[in-house]
C-alpha cells in the first residue's frame, strides 16, 4: 500500500519535471505565421527592421565569409547543400532552419511578431508570360522587399546551365529596403542582393493545382518527393518557384547554396512549411510520427530517414530529431499558421 503510494507519487514528480508527456506546457502561445498580405503596414515595416537588424549583429556561426547573424544563416544553409536537398530531412530540416531563424528575430532583434509567409499561389496567372506576380505587395518598395534586378545579359553559356529562357533581369535590385546601398552579403563572394524574374516559370511552378497534387499525396514519402520532384526544368515543381521565379540564373535566391542571402528566401520557404504543415492536419496525430525517403539525395531505392534520424542546423541551434521536427507546437518548435 505504501509502495504503491510512493510509487504515484514519483510517476506525477516525472511528469510534472517537464518529460515528454509534458510537452504542452514548453509551448503556450505559440506565435501565429501569417501570410504576407495580411499583416498591417506597420507588422510588415516591423518584419523588415527585424531583418534589418540581424545585419547589425556580430556572426556568431564560426563559418567563413560571415560578418553578420543574417550572413550565418546564408553560411549554414550553404555549408550544407549537399546534404539537405532531394532527401527525406528536407522539409523538416528547412522547417528548423526557418524557424531558427523567426527564433533570433525574435529573440536578438525584439520582432514580436512571427515569420510570415508568402503563399504564391495567390499571385500565379495561367497566362505564363503575365508579370502580375511579380507586382504583388512582397514586392513593393515601400511596404515589402522590392523588385527585379537591373538586367544583365548572359554572353557566355556556360553562365546559364540549364538554358532557361525569359530571364529579365540578373543584377542588383534596384529599388526597396535591400538595395545596395543599405544590404550587403558577405558570404562566398558577397556584394549585393541581384534577382532575375522568370514569368512562366514562377506562374507554372507556383500553381494551385500543383499545390493541391502535393497535399493529396497519402504518406510523407510520396508527399515530399511530389514537393521537391526532379532537379530539371522539364517538370514544374512549387518548390523552385520562389527559387527560380524570382532568382531566375543570376539571381541569389536561384542559387542553390546561397539562396537564403536573399531575405524572400524565408516568406518562400515559410509557404512551402505551411503546405506540409497543413498536410499533417488533415491526418494528426499520425501525421506528427511520420517521415521518409531517402538519406542520400535521390537516392529512392536506398536508405530511407526515420524518426530518430537527427539534423543539425551548425551553431544555429541544437541538434534535433525529425520526429521533434514534425511538431511546430513541442519541445523544439514553437508557432502555429493562421490557416486549418
Ligand atoms: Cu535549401
Amino acid at each position: 500500500m505504501r509502495l504503491a503510494k510512493l510509487l504515484s507519487s514519483l510517476a506525477l514528480l516525472h511528469l510534472a519535471s517537464g518529460s515528454p508527456h509534458g510537452r504542452r506546457a514548453t509551448c503556450s502561445n505559440p506565435p501565429v505565421r501569417k501570410e504576407w498580405r495580411q499583416l498591417t503596414v506597420e507588422e510588415k515595416a516591423e518584419y523588415i527592421e527585424a531583418v534589418q537588424c540581424l545585419t547589425t549583429l556580430d556572426a556568431k556561426s564560426g563559418l567563413n565569409g560571415t560578418v553578420n547573424r543574417f550572413d550565418d544563416f546564408q553560411a549554414v544553409h550553404s555549408d550544407q547543400t549537399p546534404y539537405i536537398h532531394f532527401v527525406g530531412h528536407f522539409l523538416l530540416w528547412h522547417r528548423y532552419f526557418v524557424a531558427s531563424y523567426e527564433k533570433s528575430l525574435r529573440e536578438e532583434c525584439g520582432y514580436a511578431g512571427a515569420q510570415p509567409y508568402w503563399n504564391w499561389s495567390q499571385d500565379a496567372s495561367t497566362n505564363l508570360s503575365s508579370t502580375a506576380i511579380f507586382e504583388t505587395e512582397i514586392f513593393d518598395p515601400d511596404t515589402g522587399f522590392g523588385g527585379n534586378g537591373a538586367w544583365v545579359a548572359i554572353t557566355d553559356a556556360a553562365d546559364n546551365p540549364f538554358n532557361l529562357t525569359g530571364r529579365t533581369g540578373g543584377g542588383c535590385v534596384q529599388n526597396g529596403p535591400f538595395t545596395s546601398d543599405k544590404f550587403q552579403l558577405h558570404h562566398a563572394g558577397g556584394g549585393c542582393l541581384k534577382r532575375d524574374y522568370i514569368p512562366w516559370i514562377m506562374n507554372s511552378f507556383a500553381a494551385q493545382s500543383l499545390v493541391d497534387h502535393v497535399q493529396s499525396q497519402p504518406d510523407y514519402t510520396t508527399f515530399a518527393r511530389a514537393l521537391e520532384n526532379i532537379p530539371q526544368f522539364t517538370e514544374p515543381n512549387i518548390h523552385g518557384s520562389g527559387h527560380f521565379g524570382v532568382g531566375g540564373v543570376l539571381g541569389t535566391l536561384g542559387n542553390q547554396y546561397e539562396s537564403p542571402g536573399d531575405p524572400l528566401f524565408y516568406l518562400h520557404h515559410g509557404n512551402l512549411d505551411r503546405i506540409l504543415w497543413e498536410w499533417q492536419q488533415q491526418d494528426l496525430p499520425a501525421r506528427l510520427h511520420e517521415v521518409g525517403g531517402p538519406v542520400e539525395p535521390l537516392d529512392y531505392s536506398g536508405k530511407n530517414v526515420t524518426l530518430d534520424f537527427t539534423v543539425n542546423i551548425g551553431r544555429l541551434a541544437g541538434n534535433a530529431t525529425l520526429e521533434t521536427l514534425l511538431n511546430t507546437e513541442g519541445d523544439v518548435l514553437c508557432y502555429t499558421y493562421d490557416t486549418a
